[in-house]
């Protein structure tokens, strides 16, 4: 039957040719965008295998369907695999994002209403931690914290802020702060006012699995992330704690809290990137990114681009704009055309609306992943610099274009899926 022989060149060529423009895309220019990755051939393959046709309800061993046996055996080895890479005593691998897997925690803890400190998005904060278009924003009493005038998270402030407030859930993490969080900190203050501890971790995830950043899990009583950034796996979420007693609550908070049935190939490719992210090469590629964002952020500060809090501890780091007189928005489309891939980011205080911005964020995990390392990253480094500086000098087009080819040669040393 053609349905199932035809290829997608012949069945859909407008999406084919799509993808196929984006596999180029992805092959000759430097992604830096940093919740983005490359993963394996073996992940690809576990995406796009026939799970994808299979519905499942429930948990493994639980469901609410015939023929789960497959499904049972995948998610509980991811599952197991999700414990073991975490040292965790709980983990749910059914979250469809980061953002479906902090709603499950709001809904398995609160109550519309209840209080919740978080980081303020221009901070670096999240959307799903009380930005106000999001739920949490809309449904909840949001207390925030923020950085001080060094880019530094304000410890003192946000210990004010939780004893003024009360809130019942305090969360740790967020989307655009580069440097290593004092979870200690916020334990003790978690503990002080009697408020549940969440950190999201979905941009340093893969540090974690690596032992290259404080570890949340004994510290947290619940811990979200994503695969696919710096843990270098598929689009999803998953929740992680050291308490086991959390599971019934967390579970039902996922499905049927938040969620119906599971994305199978989905967690069937997270289970592969939890294997993966077990092996001594992963540990390896975890370093790279490390030494590979602090190679850019050095390069950077070098050609005195205004890098926050100077440096980072993180896969990200952010660059502040203002002082080269340039927006986010601007600056995001002019790398483009240079071939390297950025994101227009809010800093704090800034004056400029979220599809404007005034700064960028750079991240390094996959660049890391395609083989590139700290020479390569500081030779990115003065790249941007050089088109910011352009920009500034109103001589930009030369100059992008002679980094776009300069980019295409340096990638093509670096290749990465097959044709
Ligand atoms: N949370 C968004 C980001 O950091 O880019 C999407 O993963």
């Amino acid at each position: 039957m053609k349905h199932f022989t035809g290829g997608l060149a012949d069945v859909d060529p407008e999406i084919y040719a799509a993808l196929e423009a984006e596999t180029a895309r992805q092959r000759d220019g430097v992604e830096l965008i940093a919740s983005e990755n490359l993963v394996s051939l073996a992940t690809l393959e576990a995406i796009g295998s026939p799970m994808v046709n299979k519905t499942v309800e429930g948990y493994p061993g639980g469901r609410y369907y015939g023929g789960a046996e497959n499904a049972d055996r995948i998610e509980s080895l991811a599952i197991e695999r999700a414990m073991q890479l975490f040292g965790a005593g709980y983990a749910n691998v059914q979250p469809h994002s980061g953002s479906q897997a902090n709603l499950a925690v709001f809904l398995a803890f609160l109550t519309p209403g209840d209080t919740v400190l978080s980081m303020d998005l221009s901070a670096g904060g999240h959307l799903s931690h009380g930005a106000g278009p999001n739920i949490s924003g809309k449904w909840f009493d949001i207390a925030q914290y923020g950085v001080g005038a060094d880019g530094f998270l304000d410890y003192d402030a946000m210990a004010e802020t939780a004893r003024a407030r009360s809130p019942k859930l305090i969360i740790a993490g967020g989307s655009a702060y580069p440097r290593a969080i004092d979870l200690e900190r916020f334990r003790a203050v978690a503990d002080e006012v009697g408020a549940i501890l969440l950190v999201d971790m979905a941009h340093w995830a893969g540090l974690v699995a690596a032992g290259l950043h404080p570890d949340p899990i004994p510290v947290a009583d619940v811990v979200t992330a994503t695969t696919y950034k710096n843990l270098r796996g598929v689009r999803g979420g998953f929740i992680l704690s050291h308490r086991a007693d959390l599971s019934r609550k967390l579970n039902s908070a996922v499905f049927p809290g938040v969620q119906g049935s599971v994305i199978l190939n989905a967690v069937a490719a997270k289970a592969v990137a939890f294997r993966e992210a077990m092996k001594p090469e992963f540990k390896t590629y975890a370093q790279g990114v490390l030494d590979n964002a602090r190679a850019l952020a050095a390069t950077l500060v070098e050609r005195e681009v205004t890098v926050l809090t100077g440096g980072t501890d993180t896969p990200l780091l952010l660059v502040d704009l203002r002082p080269l007189g340039l927006t986010g928005a601007a600056a995001s489309d002019m790398l483009e055309s240079a071939g390297l891939t950025a994101n227009k980011n809010g800093v704090p205080d800034d004056p400029e609306s979220p599809r404007v911005t005034s700064g960028l964020r750079f991240g390094s995990s996959a660049g890391t992943a395609r083989g590139l390392g700290v020479d390569e990253f500081t030779q990115i480094g003065h790249w941007i610099a050089d088109v910011l500086e352009a920009m500034g000098s109103g001589t930009a087009e030369p100059v992008t274009t002679r980094i776009r080819d300069a980019v295409k040669a340096l990638v093509s040393r670096f290749p990465i899926y097959p044709a």
